[in-house]
């Protein structure tokens, strides 16, 4: 495999696609000496077949705003992959969404699903609609109209839905509503859905939760644990939450959460109601961490940062892509960080992975450590074809069996001759050699 080569070809082909290609890069260089040794791969031409989406689809959502104004979004469903199993991932309702952020997010889907255990593929989908300082009502027009047309592309057994940035437990189930009413069942299409009408319990807790399971594996190999330990989070939506309160269980101190207004640092420790608090914030629809810090004493908040530069053991970056670079890695690794835990998309920029691991810290990337989401979400599909549902200890126990045996893949396939695990390279070769070989096993299709 020639990685600059097909990676050249792919730009030509998709021009500023950049997160998008960023994503390919990255497991083509970790997985380029297991394909080499696996000619079967190259002669299906399985690169070019799993580096391109199954279809991009693309729509127009127009909705009637509060005033009576006539809006215009742009929706969209990338159905990457599905040879282990039907689509699968999540929606994400952001300005800054286009088809490269969707691509690169559905990309990664089809490995992290994979090693997940479950039988699911990858993809992602979303809207560059703001839900910040929308209505209740704005949101449900938007969601039902989004629905209206994506409806036609999903299903219980070929494309599954779910949550992501901006698309919480109430877009689901505005988004829920509307497909029932059209396709007339009551089916698993959506994961996240309310406790009450075939929600999984612990799915609002299982990306951080899951998150953190995966973080205390990671610990464990240097005789490590939570417990003591000060921990930075960014972000302050669904993942760091869940984050913060297993973080925190587990005995570790919380110091800092962020929004895209800068950061606040808190030295006694985020935990309790301020946990709580978080999720009043975010239902706020205001988009900023900076009331916190009004909120409760002894807080600091700074404007425009990033929170890496606080000194703490423990760093779960949670909010979106590429918010950890370069400059903060260094600033991470000068105050004695020793394990960075991805619960975000690609958060960690490729340079700041390079330096993170030359100075030898353990660091996992997302597709690993935050795939306690989505297993969570094929642990709800596997209760609505049942038509039953597991007790909360019995979903925890599951997620937390699945985080292990990610870590496990990944030492399996990730660790180097000098003892240092590689996650990065162990999650992607583990994932690809899943789909590749079920690629290999279904023929050219
Ligand atoms: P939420 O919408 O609940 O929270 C997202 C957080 O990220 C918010 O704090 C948000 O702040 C912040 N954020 C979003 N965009 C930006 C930006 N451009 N710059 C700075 N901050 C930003 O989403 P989730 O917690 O669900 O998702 C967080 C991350 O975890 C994402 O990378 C997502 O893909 C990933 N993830 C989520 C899973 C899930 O189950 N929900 C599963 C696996 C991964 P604000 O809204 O104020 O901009
Ligand atoms: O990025 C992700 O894994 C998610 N947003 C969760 C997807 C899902 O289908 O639960």
């Amino acid at each position: 495999m020639n990685v600059d080569k097909i990676m050249n070809n792919l730009e030509k082909k998709h021009p500023g696609e950049v997160e998008y290609l960023q994503a390919v890069r990255e497991v083509l260089e970790s997985i380029e000496e297991v394909y080499n040794e696996n000619p079967q791969f190259e002669s299906a031409n399985i690169i070019e077949r799993i580096i391109e989406p199954d279809r991009a689809i693309t729509f127009k959502v127009p909705w009637v705003d509060d005033e009576g104004n006539v809006k215009v979004n742009l929706g969209y469903r990338i159905q990457f992959n599905n040879a282990i199993g039907p689509y699968k991932g999540g929606l994400r309702f952001h300005p800054s969404v286009n088809l490269s952020i969707l691509k690169f997010l559905g990309f990664e889907q089809i490995f992290k699903n994979a090693l997940t255990t479950l039988p699911m593929g990858g993809a992602k989908g979303g809207s560059d609609f703001d839900p910040k300082g929308k209505s209740n009502a704005e949101v449900m027009r938007f969601c039902q109209s989004f629905m209206l047309e994506l409806w036609k592309y999903i299903g219980p057994e070929t494309d599954v839905p779910a949550g992501d940035i901006g698309v919480g437990g109430r877009e689901i189930g505005f988004l829920y509503g509307m497909y029932k009413r059209l396709a007339g069942e009551h089916t698993g299409v959506l994961t996240g859905k309310g406790s009450n009408w075939g929600g999984s319990l612990v799915r609002p807790e299982a990306t951080g939760y899951g998150c953190v399971y995966f973080a205390k594996e990671m610990l464990a190999t240097k005789g490590e644990s939570f417990q003591g330990k000060r921990v930075a989070i960014s972000g302050f939506g669904n993942v760091a939450w869940g984050a913060a309160l297993k973080a925190t269980e587990l005995g570790g101190k919380v110091v800092t959460i962020s929004g895209p207004d800068g950061y606040v640092y808190d030295p006694e420790g985020i935990s309790g109601k301020k946990i709580d608090y978080m999720l009043e914030l975010r239902a706020s629809n205001e988009d900023v961490v900076k009331p916190y810090s009004y909120e409760f004493e002894g807080v600091e908040f700074h404007a425009g940062k990033h929170p890496w530069e606080v000194k703490v053991d423990i760093a779960l970056p949670c909010a979106t892509q590429n918010e950890l670079t370069a400059e903060d890695a260094e600033k991470l690794i000068s105050n004695g960080c020793i394990c960075i835990c991805e619960g975000a998309n690609m958060p960690t920029t490729p340079e700041a992975v390079a330096i993170i691991q030359k100075h030898g810290l353990l660091f996992s990337p997302g597709k690993a450590s935050n795939a306690g989401g989505v297993a969570t979400s094929g642990l709800e599909m596997t209760q609505n074809s049942m038509k039953l549902r597991w007790n909360r200890k019995e979903v925890d126990d599951r997620l937390h069996e699945i985080m292990c045996n990610i870590h496990g893949q990944c030492v399996t396939h990730g660790k180097r001759g000098d003892g240092y695990v590689d996650y990065v390279k162990g999650a992607n070769i583990a994932g690809f050699l899943k789909v590749a070989t079920s690629m290999l096993d279904m023929g050219v299709i």
